[in-house]
């Protein structure tokens, strides 16, 4: 302490002392007493206690029923992951190729989590049924865990490190092949990043356990997905490239762009690419039976590495839809477990087992394991009520707005944020003429967010599609909205609305190159450097890497931990609701070390606005003095 005191003063950087500074500057003696990680975790209690927890509506801590654990020991076997370890991603592609099976990527722990509860759900919940998930989950082809929303909501809401969530569930689950979700050169972002930091990222990720990587660019452009394909063939993981599915291939009056040819030869090019696996990403649910089942007896003909698709349940269509795409030869298919799937989430893998028996391809999976690991997340769901969108029924207005899963709920909040929740139907049908009016464009993270805020602002503004191009040189458009005229989220098949795109840039001119191209490498080196100002614990360099895709979030999650220390090991209705008076818990910390608190009263607000908490922690009297936010 007395080092750092001396390192972090002004004159002391600055070269502006003498032999006399030890003398001249008691301030150097002055330590804060470093709290113990029972205080900080005390001090995280009283907190959500007495303020409760960012969007859970304030109330008591409910009684929960615990999840339940299935009720054996798992024994875990061989799986998908020991043959890409031995035969490598050319050769778990060949065995992929030649199953007659379907076979599944379960996405519970990722996007159907991120589609029905805003991405909230904690590495606690997850590792629990980690290994019950290696032992029911073994036939699967992977698990997407990773990537997607789940990176920066980690940091941001769930006060936890996403790479420590890879590191835990690496090691309990080490036989199923793991899948994350790549948005090209955003990595895990909603910008475009420079080459390097998606290279690293990319290297890091595969270091840390990740098995496949999906990489999809939100407006489909091969250009930007390049490079980030590039970084994944040389980990040795799989590299697969995502095409997302847009239009309707059996409308020709919906689109001439987005018909069968268009994916055909993005399907050839990705292969030139050396992707081992083509994937359709149905990121809003649109693909339609009989058109899934055209598209991919097409692909199968067009390319002979394996295809995986991926859909949203939003219309209620989607185990139909994969019915369709088995006939036609799909070789693995996303779905969620029973309790996680359905809705905006994916299709589950419980129904699409029913659905295909007694046919000949059927999914590989035991149904009483999908039973048992499904009644765990129905227990867990139960957590996260408060995070559930408003959504209860199949919605198929999804096929005109074309709004991905995630998307709806969300859009929907930003507009009540607005003042616009009465007019969100305008705000629906405007997302459809935005999409036009920007010439038809692929939306998915993040060109759904350009056009989500298109629409908001067009609507906000009374605006319609010539209004906006007589009046747009007086307006500020959103920064998004902005960015992608400028063309820093890519270029669309169709090429940029350059009336529109005039009055949006005011002058400025376009990128004629792709952004990663162009920006100013990360120096690492000097990132470092600079969190060192603000880090005290060794900084990794995964840490490096997260605070160059995440700067402020990464800031704060380190002044977070710095506070309340690791909240990790709460379990979930504490870290969302702290605790009731006289509840006794029991908080592993560490391996063998144990907290048992017991909060015996909460104190009346004082006038600096703060109370005093009352606790027993293992046997002894202690209290934490916290702000009443109220
Ligand atoms: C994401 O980018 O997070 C998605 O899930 C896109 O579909
Ligand atoms: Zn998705």
């Amino acid at each position: 302490q007395f080092l750092i005191n001396v390192i972090g003063n002004k004159d002391f950087q600055k070269g502006d002392y003498s032999t006399k500074f030890i003398d001249t500057t008691p301030s150097l003696f002055e330590f804060e007493k470093p709290k113990d990680r029972g205080t900080k975790t005390l001090e995280y209690i009283s907190t959500i206690t007495v303020n409760g927890f960012p969007g859970v509506e304030k109330r008591q801590k409910p009684h929960f029923d615990p999840p339940v654990l299935p009720d054996y020991e798992p024994d875990i076997k061989e799986g998908t992951k020991q043959i890409l370890d031995r035969e490598g991603p050319e050769g778990l592609a060949k065995w992929l190729k030649d199953q007659n099976d379907v076979l599944i990527t379960d996405t519970t722990m990722r996007d159907a989590h991120q589609s029905l509860l805003t991405t909230r759900v904690r590495t606690y919940d997850m590792k629990k049924i980690a290994p019950y998930t290696a032992h029911d989950l073994k036939d699967a082809f992977s698990l997407e865990m990773w990537g997607g929303a789940t990176f920066d909501v980690a940091y941001n809401f769930l006060k936890e490190d996403p790479w420590r969530r890879l590191e835990v569930l690496r090691r309990e689950i080490p036989n199923v092949l793991f899948q994350m979700l790549l948005r090209a050169s955003n990595a895990v972002g909603y910008k475009n990043y420079p080459d390097n930091v998606v290279e690293k990222f990319v290297q890091e990720s595969a270091d840390a356990g990740i098995d496949v990587f999906r990489i999809f660019d939100s407006l489909n452009w091969m250009e930007a997905m390049k490079q980030p394909i590039e970084a994944v063939l040389r980990t040795g993981k799989v590299a697969e490239g995502a095409i997302c599915y847009t239009g309707d291939i059996l409308n020709p009056e919906r689109s001439n762009v987005y018909t069968l040819d268009y994916y055909r030869n993005m399907a050839k090019a990705l292969e030139a690419e050396g992707v081992h696996i083509l994937a359709i990403k149905d990121m809003a649910g649109l693909l339609k039976p009989q058109a899934a089942y055209e598209l991919i007896g097409e692909l199968k003909a067009t390319v002979d590495i394996p295809i995986h698709l991926h859909t949203h349940d939003t219309s209620g269509n989607g185990v139909l839809m994969y019915h369709k795409a088995i006939e036609a030869g799909v070789d693995v298919v996303d779905t969620a477990l029973g309790a996680m799937s359905g809705l905006t989430s994916q299709p589950s893998a419980n129904t699409l087992y029913y659905a295909q028996s007694s046919q000949d391809r059927q999914i590989r999976a035991d149904i009483d394991g999908l039973e048992r690991l499904s009644q765990y997340w129905e227990g867990v769901r139960r957590y996260y009520t408060d995070f559930e969108s408003d959504i209860k029924s199949p919605n198929t207005e999804i096929y005109k707005h074309e709004m991905p899963g995630g998307q709806y709920s969300n859009l929907f909040s930003q507009a009540k944020s607005l003042g616009l929740g009465e007019r969100y139907g305008e705000v629906k049908k405007m997302y459809q003429k935005v999409n036009l009016l920007f010439g038809d464009i692929v939306k998915v993270t993040p060109s759904s967010k350009v056009v989500g805020d298109m629409a908001l602002f067009m609507v906000q503004n009374d605006l319609d599609e010539e209004s906006v191009i007589d009046r747009g040189q007086h307006l500020d458009f959103p920064d998004s909205v902005v960015s992608f005229f400028k063309g820093e989220i890519g270029r669309p098949a169709t090429g940029f609305n350059t009336e529109l795109q005039k009055v949006v840039l005011k002058g400025s001119e376009p990128l004629t190159e792709r952004a990663g191209k162009v920006m100013e490498p990360v120096d690492f080196d000097a990132l470092k450097e600079e969190m060192s100002q603000f880090c005290e614990r060794r900084i990794t360099d995964k840490d490096v890497l997260s605070y160059a895709l995440y700067p402020k979030v990464f800031k704060e999650f380190i002044s977070t931990n710095d506070r309340f220390g690791n909240v990790e090991v709460l379990d979930t209705p504490t870290f969302l609701f702290g605790m009731r008076k006289n509840e006794v818990l029991e908080i592993e910390i560490d391996k063998g070390k144990t907290l048992i608190v017991n909060l015996l009263s909460i104190g009346h607000v004082h006038e600096d606005g703060c109370r005093w908490m009352y606790f027993e922690l293992n046997g002894f009297p202690r209290k934490v003095y916290i702000n009443d936010e109220n």
